[in-house]
């Protein structure tokens, strides 16, 4: 409600206290001076706050009496309207701003409402809107009486058109959400099952000729990001991310690369030494690899260690963010051994036990995932004890994310293809687009548990019906059972 709205009821309930407090009793409807009538009182019901955000209208069921209007709250980044279909509508409200719509031409009924930008009713901003029914005149008022009477009932209110059964069914998802994903880890060891699995190992095979043989596809593809969630992919070899690919320094390579997509392709080679030759960037380096075409990449891996990534140059825009990318290593990430960081001495025979890529993504088809999955189909990472594991980070979105793991610490060894004279700890690492950085994570014996490992940025990592998107966890065994309060 509008802060000129809040005083207007302030004014009136001082001086009409008898006379409010009678009719909110009585009838349920609350007296405004409106101010645009020249200030004379008239009675009405209180405008009901209605938030648009990406890509919802909340409530799903605006209840309304007639003769009434909706002040529209933008809560979201993107510019929203709402449009009663067939009816009036608010102009195109800015993200952060709000409008009032009034709906006194509306005769009891129930209709439809939506965003009318092209996209985003079909991405979830559609409506109810019930006017003059029973429920009219409570719902989303400061009354707060939608669910405001069930226990567990705190302020008794609403905050941006969410009553406080929005939220009890919001901590249910959580509650399913999470319960669904342990499960799923104690059954399988994977998050909830996809179909589909990216990142897999793809070990060269050897020539006679002394060349190392890679063979890769690009391909559209149906892939599973979540559950239920399937989505056109631009693969290479058929998974999201596309295979992860290591080599020796000095390997000389040979790598055939099919193009199975309607679109011109090549492959970069990105973080890698390469001839300019083989750079991978068409038309610059190389022709098209048109539709239906192999073209074979030739050239020594670099003599020392590199850490890179492999995707689409050419429409990037496109291929790359729908999924093709995977990491390419050569050589092993040299190791801080017996360096103190932060006063905490490392081993001299500092070794890695699990090393993994972790391929950040936001855009495209894909959209918010991890290694091509959005929790709950990421896979939990488990670490034992005493154990190391190196996570390189490869950012192929749009976006930075600050990567944050809960307790146990991440210590930065390498960024980009440079290892770091001076390695540092970190809880939260941010990594933007074409970026990567490989960590060092080490659980010691009281870091049992299972840790949240997630993009900071919230809405990439949680939404109202649970964790979702960039999210999955640490597991150093033996799984605790869920911690109670302390006594
Ligand atoms: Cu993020």
């Amino acid at each position: 409600m509008a802060p000129n709205q809040d005083r207007s009821m302030f004014t009136v309930f001082a001086s009409l206290t008898a006379v409010a407090a009678f009719l909110l009793a009585a009838v349920g409807i609350i007296v405004v001076v409106n101010k645009d009538d020249n200030a004379s009182l008239k009675t009405a019901s209180g405008p009901v706050t209605v938030t648009l955000t990406e890509f919802k209208i909340a409530p799903g069921t605006i209840n309304m009496p007639t003769g009434g209007s909706l002040d529209v709250v933008n809560a979201g980044t993107m510019a929203h309207n709402l449009t009663v279909t067939g009816g009036p509508a608010t102009p195109d409200i800015a993200g952060g701003k709000s409008a009032t719509l009034d709906l006194s031409s509306l005769k009891a009924g129930t209709y439809e409402v939506t965003c009318t930008i092209p996209g985003h009713a079909a991405a979830g901003m559609k409506a109810t809107l019930v006017v003059g029914g029973s429920g009219s005149g409570g719902g989303e008022t400061a009354s707060g009486s939608t669910g405001g009477s069930s226990s567990g009932s705190t302020s008794g209110g609403v905050f941006n058109g969410m009553s406080d059964q929005d939220f009890r069914a919001m901590d249910e998802a959580q509650t399913q959400v999470v319960q669904d994903y342990v499960a799923a880890f104690k059954e399988h060891g994977t998050g909830v099952p996809t179909a589909g699995r990216g990142a897999t190992v793809l070990e060269p095979t050897a020539g006679a000729d002394g060349y190392k043989q890679i063979d890769l596809k690009a391909s559209i593809i149906d892939w599973e990001v979540e559950p239920g969630k399937v989505v056109k992919a631009w693969a290479y070899n058929d998974q999201v991310p596309g295979p992860t690919i290591k080599v020796q320094p000095g390997d000389k390579l040979r790598i055939s690369f099919t193009n199975d997509t309607p679109m011109g392709q090549d492959i970069h080679w990105h973080g890698v030494s390469t001839p300019f030759g083989q750079d991978g960037v068409a038309p610059i380096t190389q022709p098209f690899v048109a539709p239906g075409e192999t073209f074979t990449y030739q050239f020594t891996a670099p003599d020392h260690h590199e850490m890179g990534m492999y995707h689409a140059h050419h429409g990037g825009e496109i291929a790359v963010v729908n999924g093709e990318y995977g990491q390419f290593q050569v050589g092993d990430v040299p190791l801080p051994s017996g360096k103190t960081v932060s006063g905490i001495k490392l081993p001299n025979d500092l070794k890695v036990d699990k090393a993994m890529p972790m391929v950040l993504n936001d855009a495209g088809n894909i959209g918010l995932s991890l290694n091509g999955k959005s929790f709950p189909a990421t896979d939990p990472i488990v670490a034992n004890v005493g154990e190391t594991l190196q996570v390189t980070y490869h950012n192929e979105g749009l976006q930075c994310h600050p990567m944050h793991l809960h307790r146990v610490k991440q210590l930065v060894i390498e960024k980009d293809d440079w290892p770091l004279d001076q390695p540092y700890y970190v809880d939260t690492l941010t990594v933007c687009p074409g970026e990567r950085y490989t960590v060092l994570i080490r659980p010691t014996a009281d870091e049992v548990g299972i840790w949240a490992y997630h993009c900071h940025i919230l809405t990439h990592a949680e939404t109202d019906k649970g964790l979702r998107y960039m999210v999955t966890v640490l597991v150093v065994p033996p799984v605790p059972e869920r911690g109670q309060s302390a006594t």
